[in-house]
C-alpha cells in the first residue's frame, strides 16, 4: 500500500480507538468488547511497525510502556498546585459556609465532589496533545512522570478539541486493580501495599514504564489550572473537561445551600463502600469563579474550597492471640493477631499493640472483641475493647520475661516503654539489623527484601553485613523462589551498594541513636569512617546536634572489637568510606548561591530593595529581565509581561531550570516567612 494509504489507515484506526477510549472512560458507554478493542489496537501496531516514521507520541499504541527511565526530573508547575483546608465535622463545614457568605457577600452555590484517594497530578496539553504530566510535589515543583502517565488508559493523549490547557486531577488505582496487584505481590513474596493510594504512588514512581502499564491506574480530572476564558464556574469547568475527553467523576453535584452540602456528605459516606475506588472525603467548592476570585487564597490553600475528611473507617474483630517480635535494637513489640476483617481497602489480620503499657491501659485480653482502625490510614491499631461483650473467658495478657527468639532475659530501662533483649547475638536482632542494612534509606540494595534476608540468614549464609559481599550466585540460586536472573540482579545490586556514601553506611550499621540525620551530620563533620572512629566523646560533643547519649553510643560502638572487625572486613570488600556531602567550611552561602533572580510585580511583605538585599546576602544575583539564564522569577501581585515571558520559556522548554515563585514561597526560601510588615 502507498504511504499515503497507510497514513490514512493509521489515522482512521487512531480516531476509532480514541472514540472507544472516550466512550469507555468518559461516557461509560462502551460500544465494543475489550477483545474487539485489542484487535483494533493490534492492527494499528501492525501498521505502525511497517511505517515507524508515522508513529506519534499521542498514538494509542504509545501507552504500552517499554521505556526504562534513569530517574525523574523536576517539573515546575506554571501555577502552583494549592492544597486544601480540612473539615472534620458538620460544624467545620458550617463555619466554612459562614466565612464564604461573609467574604463573598451572599453565595453562588457550591459544587460537591467526591474526594478521590489518589495522587494529585497535573497534565499539560499543547494544541490538544498531551505533552507533560507531573506529580504535585510541594505544590510548586513536582516530578515529571509523563512516561508513566502515558500508560494510563483513562488519560486522553489527544483531546477532542485543539486547545492548550493544564488540567489537575487525581491519579488513582481502582479497588479491583489494587486487590489484583496485592494478590500478585503476595504470590511473589513481595511486600504488600497498605492501601490503593500508596500503590498508586509507588506505581507512578516506577522507572520501568512496562510495569506501570500493567498496574491499571486510572484518572479523574477535577480542575483547570487557568480557567480564564474557558469556564465561568467549577460546574462549567467539569462539563468542559468531560467534553474534551477527560474522565470526570460523575458523582459531582451542584447545590445551593450548606444543608444540601451536608446531605451530599451523608450520601457519600453511605456510597463509600460501594464505589469501585477509594474516597477519603468530599471536596466542597464555591461554584462561581468570580466568587472564588473574590474569596482568594491564603498562603497555602484557597478560601473557596474545603476538604471534608471522613472519620477513619472502623471494624469489629476478635483477638485470637498476641504475637511478639524482636526488632533490631532488641525491643520486643507485641502485635494482636485478630480475626481477618476488611478495613479501608485491605484485609487486616494484625494490629499493633506497641508495648506492655498500651496493653494494660487498653486492657486488651486474648478473646476480646475489639474495634480496629488504621492509624494515619496505614497501620492497623486497636481503638478500644468492647468490654461490654465479654463473657469472662477472656485472658489478661502478661509480657514474658524472656526473649521469644533467644530466651535471654528481657530488661526495661528507666523511662522506656519497651522491653529489650540485651543479648548481642540474638538471632532475631541479627536478622532485623541485616534487613535494616539493606533497606532503602540505608544501603538501598534492591531485591534484598525481608524474606530474602531471612532465608539467607536461615541458610547460614549471612551473619553480619559484611557477609552480603561474600555471596556467590550458586549460594543465592539455591534459595527458594530465586531464578538465575534474580540472583544475578541481586548480586549486582549488592556489588553496586559498595559505592554508597559514608552517611548511608553509618546509618546502615545500626549504631544505637544514630538515625539518618545524625549519620549525615557525622559524615559531614568527619568526612571518612576512619576519621569518625578516631574521634573521642569530647570531639563528638563539640558538634551541634550531637548530645551526650549519642556521643557515648558512637564511641562505645567503635570501641567494641566486633565492630572494628566488621569495619575492616567491609573495607576489604571495597566499600566506600567517604562522603560527597559538603563539609562545614564549604557549606553553601544560602538558598540562592550562584542563582540569577528576577523580581516582578508588587511584593506585599518586602520592598524590592529589601528583597534584592536578602537574595544577594544569600549568594544570588538580581537582574532586570527574564532570559534563558534566569533561575528564579519572583512574581508578586499584578506580575505582567515578565511572568508571561517566563511562562513562555517554560512552555518551550518544560525542563528548563527556571522556577516561578509566588511571594510566600520566596519568603519561605529566604527563611523570612514571618515577615509581615513592610517599611
Ligand atoms: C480529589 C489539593 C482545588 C483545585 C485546589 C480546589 C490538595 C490534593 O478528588 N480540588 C478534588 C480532589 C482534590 C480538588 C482542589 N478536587 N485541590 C482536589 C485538590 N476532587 N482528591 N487537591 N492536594 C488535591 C494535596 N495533595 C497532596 C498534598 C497536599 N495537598
Amino acid at each position: 500500500m502507498s504511504d499515503s494509504g497507510a497514513a490514512q489507515n493509521i489515522e482512521q484506526l487512531r480516531k476509532l480507538l480514541r472514540e472507544h477510549d472516550y466512550r469507555y472512560h468518559v461516557l461509560d458507554q462502551p460500544l465494543v468488547s475489550d477483545e474487539e478493542y485489542d484487535a483494533l489496537l493490534r492492527e494499528l501496531v501492525h501498521w505502525e511497525q511497517a511505517h515507524p516514521e508515522l508513529i506519534t507520541s499521542d498514538s494509542p499504541t504509545q501507552r504500552v510502556g517499554g521505556a526504562v527511565l534513569e530517574g525523574f526530573v523536576k517539573a515546575t508547575h506554571r501555577t502552583p498546585m494549592l492544597s486544601l483546608g480540612n473539615a472534620f465535622s458538620t460544624e467545620d463545614l458550617r463555619e466554612f459556609d459562614a466565612r464564604v457568605r461573609q467574604a463573598a457577600g451572599g453565595n453562588s452555590g457550591y459544587v460537591c465532589e467526591l474526594k478521590i484517594d489518589g495522587l494529585a497530578t497535573s497534565l499539560l496539553y499543547e494544541e490538544g496533545v498531551f505533552i507533560r504530566g507531573a506529580t504535585r510535589g510541594d505544590g510548586v515543583i513536582g516530578e515529571d512522570i509523563t512516561h508513566n502517565l502515558r500508560t494510563v488508559r483513562a488519560l486522553p493523549l489527544r483531546l477532542r478539541e485543539v486547545v492548550s490547557i493544564e488540567v489537575r486531577g487525581e491519579s488513582y488505582l481502582p479497588k479491583a486493580a489494587f486487590e489484583r496487584l496485592n494478590r500478585q505481590r503476595e504470590e511473589r513474596g513481595e511486600p504488600l501495599f497498605a492501601n490503593p493510594r500508596n500503590a498508586a504512588a509507588g506505581s507512578l514512581r516506577q522507572l520501568d514504564t512496562a510495569v506501570v502499564a500493567e498496574r491499571r491506574l486510572a484518572f479523574f480530572a477535577y480542575a483547570l489550572a487557568t480557567p480564564e476564558g474557558l469556564a465561568a464556574s467549577q460546574s462549567e469547568a467539569l462539563t468542559l473537561m468531560a467534553g474534551l475527553g477527560f474522565p470526570v467523576n460523575p458523582n459531582w453535584k451542584r447545590v445551593s445551600s450548606i444543608e444540601d452540602v451536608l446531605a451530599y456528605v451523608r450520601w457519600a459516606e453511605g456510597a463509600r463502600t460501594e464505589l469501585p475506588y477509594e474516597i477519603d472525603g468530599v471536596v466542597v467548592k464555591v461554584d462561581s469563579f468570580a466568587a472564588q476570585r473574590e474569596l482568594g487564597v491564603t498562603a497555602k490553600s484557597p478560601r473557596f474550597a474545603i476538604a471534608y475528611k471522613f472519620a477513619a473507617e472502623q471494624a469489629e474483630s476478635r483477638i485470637l492471640r498476641i504475637d511478639l517480635s524482636v526488632g533490631r535494637t532488641g525491643a520486643v513489640t507485641p502485635t494482636a493477631v485478630i480475626e481477618p476483617v476488611q478495613l479501608a481497602g485491605t484485609t487486616v489480620s494484625r494490629a499493633t499493640l506497641h508495648n506492655e503499657d498500651v496493653i494494660r491501659e487498653k486492657d486488651v485480653r486474648v478473646g476480646d472483641l475489639v474495634l480496629v482502625q488504621k492509624a494515619g490510614d496505614i497501620i492497623p491499631e486497636i481503638v478500644r475493647v468492647l468490654a461490654e461483650e465479654r463473657d469472662g473467658s477472656e485472658q489478661p495478657y502478661r509480657m514474658p520475661g524472656e526473649c521469644p527468639a533467644c530466651q535471654s532475659s528481657l530488661a526495661r530501662e528507666d523511662g522506656e516503654a519497651a522491653l529489650r533483649c540485651l543479648n548481642p547475638s540474638c538471632p532475631a536482632k541479627r536478622v532485623e539489623s541485616l534487613i535494616h542494612f539493606a533497606s532503602r534509606s540505608a544501603m538501598n540494595i534492591e531485591g534484598l527484601g525481608d524474606m530474602i534476608v531471612e532465608s539467607l540468614h536461615e541458610a547460614g549464609l549471612i551473619n553480619d553485613p559484611a557477609d552480603f559481599y561474600t555471596l556467590t550466585k550458586e549460594q543465592i540460586i539455591r534459595l527458594e523462589r530465586m531464578g538465575d536472573k534474580s540472583a544475578s540482579n541481586l548480586l549486582e545490586a549488592i556489588a553496586a551498594s559498595r559505592r554508597q556514601p559514608l552517611e548511608r553506611l553509618l546509618f546502615g550499621l545500626g549504631i544505637r541513636l544514630v538515625g539518618e540525620k545524625a549519620a549525615q551530620t557525622l559524615a559531614r563533620r568527619f568526612r571518612t569512617l576512619d576519621g569518625l572512629m578516631a574521634a573521642d566523646v569530647d570531639e563528638l560533643l563539640a558538634i551541634p546536634d550531637i548530645g551526650p547519649k549519642m556521643a557515648e553510643s558512637v564511641t562505645a560502638y567503635f570501641a567494641q572489637p566486633d565492630s572494628r572487625a566488621l569495619v575492616e572486613r567491609l573495607r576489604s570488600y571495597g566499600l566506600r568510606f567517604d562522603t560527597d556531602l559538603p563539609g562545614e567550611d564549604e557549606r553553601p552561602g544560602g538558598a540562592f548561591t550562584g542563582k540569577t533572580v528576577v523580581l516582578t510585580g508588587t511584593l506585599t511583605a518586602l520592598t524590592r530593595q529589601q528583597a534584592q538585599t536578602l537574595i544577594e546576602d544569600q549568594g544570588g544575583k538580581v537582574v532586570g529581565s527574564v532570559s534563558q539564564k534566569t533561575d528564579y522569577l519572583v512574581a508578586g501581585e499584578g506580575a505582567g509581561s515578565k511572568l508571561a515571558k517566563a511562562e513562555d520559556l517554560l512552555r518551550a522548554n518544560p525542563n528548563a531550570s527556571l522556577r516561578i515563585l509566588d511571594e510566600q514561597t520566596f519568603l519561605r526560601m529566604i527563611g523570612a516567612a514571618d515577615v509581615t510588615v513592610r517599611e
